[in-house]
């Protein structure tokens, strides 16, 4: 509805501040007397502490504190706990050791926290960190996942390095289906170990009241109300109100930013012992070493297809990296939620997966764009385009003659989730029509008179968004009838004010400019989960539509008393709320206005006007697309070229067209950045970081992208009353897939069969000289 209203095409109301640099990012944020301090990080992967001697560190100019693991200990601190209960192999209870904040005797990855040196300035708790003396006796390690079974123990109490195993489908019948199979197709999919490489690196500003008794954390965080609640809860054993967590602009999160880090309880704990705020701002170089890690992972795959090409069954089993340390179930949740997926789109009969997440002497892994999400795309895509090289078959034949259609929905998929609706044939069929398909042979012969191999990629995908969490709004009107909204979930640059106000728009009719938006801030919003798994829009903006929904119904009563009417003849549309077949009416202003006057209200009706919502969906929705790219590859170099790139989406309603493209480049940008070139890279001898910088650690920069054309396919849900489906996340989970497949499609016909991510040309020339040599 007008200009504003879903559908839109409005541009984002947050850019005005933002653009003209008035965002308040986490190092905007300074408080009076503030103190700063440095993580001081373990340079071994693995190694038990002798000693750590903080003498000369404490005298050091400037310096207020050294704390080391034991004074944590001392003060009793907790740690964060686990809610998911699984299993050893054994059958033995989940290994699942958490973070305690600062590591003691033992560190186990390049960058673990072992001292916090606390100063007056950052550059004198830099130069005494330096001061610090530690006597470590370094230990064997291990962080290649392939390894991580029968390598060196992690934790002497977890001999194999299995941590849990988590199971899906039905072993049995996948077993029979697999018996029965005319062809079986074998592979295994390597998937890289990334991080996230926000524009802004983390921190955190930690402060103590003493007269109230209360933390306040400042921090760029997804989930403001539940890093208060494990503070409160877990760490510090305190009711949540005397922890107050405001998040204020954040400089990208991309789901790694989410959760409770150490730092966070270093900050408040610092501030309570020193009695002044202390601040910590993560270095750029001291961001891969800090930061939770993601992905990386090993899969063996096997697709068994009858005579015709059509799928019988599925098995999987993966490997999956968690780490050193399992301090919360975030940090398990691309290892089990969503691999429900790895059925992708298509009709299968039986499917089995097993995931054995595997400890190692590397950062934490935890949920990033698509959390598991793009991996299993990843393994049925790839695997989809193998078994047709092997059995010399179409890709898109096998691929149509196995799609689940439209009127199957709603579709209980092999692993036991339902996909409530979508149109998975039509995708493909769109895509393949905007990708200009048909073309392309001879675009592949143009590039081959260069001397270039061309490819095309494809990939159909699908993902859980939006799980069956709460998520809460409030719409609160001031006396003048002007309104403020607040949200439980955290705009991380998603552009929710705008998504929000137009949803607001949509139902209320009010005018932007009259609303104002809040997120990120424990003390004057209720109740949040946050933001992640591509939610907001979906759960936030639903409880936001439910607010709307109680504003009306509590306008109503107060509409019809100044009308004089009956409740009943009382309509309210833009903005408006009118006696059905008159012009008589006032509007949502006028009736907000009189909510705060007791004499014009009905018997009966509370002064005032605030309304709450909270929505818990009972199930994910399933957004889902099909993505097409071309590749061009130089082969005396290796040098790959994303040429073009084209997909076709589902998202159910769209809210804003605008910001929706800007979501499904950055997906696509951060699924092209790993298939092409990012990675966490690690020494297998010693386990050191090699890629702690951005001059090894490569980030896509604009020019390694192309244009992308992008088409949609909505078929509204009918799980939310706004018809939407989650998106921040669509993008990444369809490039993975498709760049590789652009790749090997190119490569194939040199006799390249098995390449992994990342495609960079020294990886590209080395799998075109093995297969030259290969006879
Ligand atoms: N949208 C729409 N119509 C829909 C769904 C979404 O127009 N049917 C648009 C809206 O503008 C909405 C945006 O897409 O604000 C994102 O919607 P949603 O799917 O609700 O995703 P979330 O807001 O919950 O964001 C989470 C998602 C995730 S999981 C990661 S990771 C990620 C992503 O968003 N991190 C981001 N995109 C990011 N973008 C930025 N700039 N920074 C991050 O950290």
């Amino acid at each position: 509805m007008g200009q504003f209203g879903i559908g839109q095409a409005v541009t984002r109301f947050e850019d005005r501040r933002l653009l003209r640099g008035g965002g308040r990012y986490l190092d905007d944020v300074n408080l009076p007397g503030q103190a700063h301090a440095v993580v001081v990080r373990s340079v071994h992967a693995h190694a038990t502490v002798r000693g750590l001697d903080v003498t000369a560190a404490a005298k050091a100019p400037g310096v207020l504190a050294v704390f080391t693991g034991a004074d944590l200990a001392r003060d009793g601190l907790g740690t964060m706990q686990m809610t998911l209960k699984r299993k050893r192999p054994d059958g033995s209870p989940m290994f699942a050791p958490p973070h305690r904040g600062l590591a003691h005797d033992r560190v186990r990855y390049v960058g673990d926290p072992i001292a916090l040196v606390v100063a007056e300035t950052r550059a004198q708790a830099e130069d005494a960190a330096d001061l610090l003396v530690v006597d470590y006796a370094p230990l064997p390690s291990v962080t290649s996942t392939a390894e991580a079974i029968g390598g060196p123990p992690v934790w002497d109490d977890c001999r194999d390095n299995v941590s849990n195993v988590f199971e899906s489908g039905d072993r049995a019948a996948t077993e029979a289906a697999f018996a029965g199979a005319h062809r079986v197709i074998r592979r295994r999919y390597v998937i890289t170990r990334v991080h996230a490489q926000y524009l802004e690196a983390r921190g955190a500003i930690g402060a103590w009241d003493p007269a109230e008794e209360r933390f306040t954390l400042h921090a760029d965080v997804q989930y403001p109300h539940r890093v208060r609640n494990a503070l409160a809860t877990n760490i510090f054993k305190i009711p949540e109100h005397q922890i107050r967590v405001i998040a204020g602009d954040v400089g990208g999160g991309f789901g790694t930013k989410g959760w409770q880090y150490p730092e966070h309880r270093l900050m408040l704990w610092a501030a309570r012992k020193l009695g002044r705020p202390v601040k910590w701002t993560c270095d750029r170089r001291e961001a891969i070493p800090a930061d939770e890690h993601a992905r990386d992972n090993v899969t063996d795959a096997e697709l068994a297809v009858d005579a015709e090409g059509r799928f019988l069954g599925l098995r999987v089993r993966t490997l999956a990296n968690v780490g050193a340390y399992v301090s919360s179930d975030r940090n398990l949740l691309a290892t089990f939620s969503n691999v429900v997926t790895l059925v992708g789109v298509y009709a299968f009969p039986a499917a089995h997966v097993e995931v054995l997440s595997v400890l190692t002497n590397t950062n934490s892994t935890a949920p990033y764009r698509g959390a598991g999400r793009p991996e299993a795309t990843y393994v049925i895509e790839r695997l989809i385009d193998d078994a047709a090289r092997e059995l010399g078959l179409d890709r898109v034949e096998l691929r149509r003659k196995n799609l689940i259609p439209a009127s199957a929905m709603p579709y209980r998929n092999a692993l036991g989730v339902i996909y409530d609706c979508g149109d998975f044939p039509r995708n493909l069929e769109d895509a393949l029509k905007l990708a200009d398909v048909a073309g392309f042979p001879a675009r592949r012969e143009a590039s081959k008179a260069r001397g270039r191999l061309r490819g095309l990629g494809l990939a159909n995908a699908i993902e859980r968004a939006a799980g069956a969490q709460p998520e809460f709004a409030e719409i609160r009107f001031a006396p003048s009838g002007s309104a403020t909204v607040l949200m439980g979930s955290k705009n991380q640059g998603q552009g929710h004010e705008t998504t929000f106000k137009q949803i607001l728009h949509e139902r209320l009719g009010l005018d932007p400019s009259d609303v104002r938006y809040v997120d990120g801030d424990t003390d004057r919003v209720a109740y949040g989960m946050g933001t992640m798994g591509s939610r907001s829009t979906v759960i936030g903006g639903t409880a936001l539509w439910m607010a709307a929904d109680k504003v009306i119904a509590k306008g109503t009563k107060i509409a019809a008393r100044l009308l004089e009417a009956s409740e009943a003849d009382i309509v309210f549309a833009d903005a408006r709320f009118a006696v059905a077949g008159t012009d008589r009416g006032v509007t949502l202003k006028d009736v907000a206005r009189a909510a705060f006057q007791p004499a014009q209200l009905p018997p009966g009706v509370e002064p005032g006007l605030y309304e709450t919502g909270t929505f818990s969906p009972r199930q994910d929705t399933w957004p889902n697309g099909t993505h097409v790219c071309e590749v061009e590859i130089d082969p005396d170099t290796g040098a790959v070229i994303l040429d073009r790139y084209a997909l076709v989406d589902d998202v159910g309603t769209v809210i804003n067209p605008l910001t929706l493209k800007g979501q499904i480049h950055g997906g696509v940008a951060q699924g092209v950045g790993q298939a092409l070139m990012e990675q966490v890279v690690y020494d297998g001898e010693s386990g050191q970081l090699l890629t702690a910088t951005f001059m090894d650690y490569a980030m896509p920069r604009a020019d390694d992208f192309c244009d992308m054309v992008i088409g949609s396919n909505p078929v509204p849900t009918r799980l939310n009353p706004l018809g939407a489906k989650g998106a921040g996340e669509a993008g990444t989970v369809g490039a993975l897939p498709v760049v590789l497949s652009a790749v090997l499609d190119a490569l194939a016909p040199l006799g390249v069969r098995d390449f992994d991510m990342p495609a960079t040309s020294a990886r590209v020339w080395d799998a075109i000289q093995a297969a030259r040599r290969s006879p």
